[in-house]
């Protein structure tokens, strides 16, 4: 409750702060306070809204036909050339850290787990939204299968791709604590609108953590790992833009 009364008290400040900082000449005082709400719900829906919440699901009529794709859409890595000159037949999904029976899954095997598929809209920090269909398996399921010891706090997402083209450089990482891990629409998708994964959104396989923004979503999965802390990965953030400053939990 105190929580709850706070927090009004916050908005109803912050919105009266902004009304007059933004105020502007022809836009109705309305019309402001309902901008200003849309800003606001982002904020502080994340401590509002439970974290096992589901996101919004949609209709295939309401499919992007042109997603978007950003960040990395095409890795240089000779890893990553190697593999999809072969159309990712030798690819392999390991799993491993802080697990009792470390996994390595070709993409054929990793589809004859139970699959799932979901219409989300992704939302990058950029101010664009798309919405597409994911469709792949829970990675509950393969944490499960991989059995998490119990110092296990984090999952560490482990990518190809380096944006400054460098190899050995800093490549794309990230990281969800296990709510997200364990979360019903968390998925590793190797399908987008019914058909393969294409190289723009992260072929072969890319992460799904739908109650975050876009680049909590790892495309380019190399390896997975399950660790107590990421204060020793690259720089001990949580991810390649949390190193780069940005939140690590980027709740929508
Ligand atoms: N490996 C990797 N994953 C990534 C990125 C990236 O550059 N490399 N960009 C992130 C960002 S900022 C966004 S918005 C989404 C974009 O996914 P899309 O290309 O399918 O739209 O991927 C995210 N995951
Ligand atoms: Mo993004």
């Amino acid at each position: 409750m105190n929580r709850r009364r706070w927090l009004t008290g916050a908005v109803a400040t912050a919105a009266t702060a902004l009304l007059s900082a933004c105020g502007q000449a022809g836009t109705s005082l309305a019309e402001q306070a309902r901008r200003m709400g849309e800003g606001l719900t982002r904020r502080t829906q994340r401590l509002l809204i439970p974290r096992d919440a589901l996101a919004p699901t949609y209709s295939r009529a309401e499919i992007s036909p042109d997603f978007r794709a950003n960040g990395s859409t095409d890795p240089a890595a000779s890893d990553y050339l190697a593999l999809k000159a072969n159309d990712f037949a030798d690819y392999r999904l390991v799993i491993d850290g802080l697990v009792e029976r470390p996994l390595s899954l070709s993409l054929a095997e990793l589809r004859t787990r139970p699959s799932q598929s979901q219409i989300t809209k992704h939302d990058c920090v950029e101010g664009w939204t798309s919405i597409g269909e994911w469709t792949g398996v829970r990675l509950e399921t393969l944490l499960n299968e991989a059995g998490l010891k119990p110092e296990a706090r984090y999952i560490v997402i482990h990518c190809f791709d380096a944006l400054t083209q460098t190899e050995d450089g800093d490549r794309y990482y990230e990281s969800i604590d296990l709510i997200d891990a364990r979360h019903p629409q968390t998925l590793l998708a190797w399908a987008m609108n019914g058909e393969t994964l294409p190289v723009p959104h992260g072929a072969p396989l890319r992460l799904r953590v739908e109650r975050q923004l876009g680049y909590k979503h790892a495309k380019y999965i190399r390896r997975i790992e399950a660790v107590e802390s990421f204060a020793h990965i690259a720089g001990g953030k949580g991810g390649y833009w949390e190193d780069r400053g940005y939140e690590w939990y980027a709740g929508i």
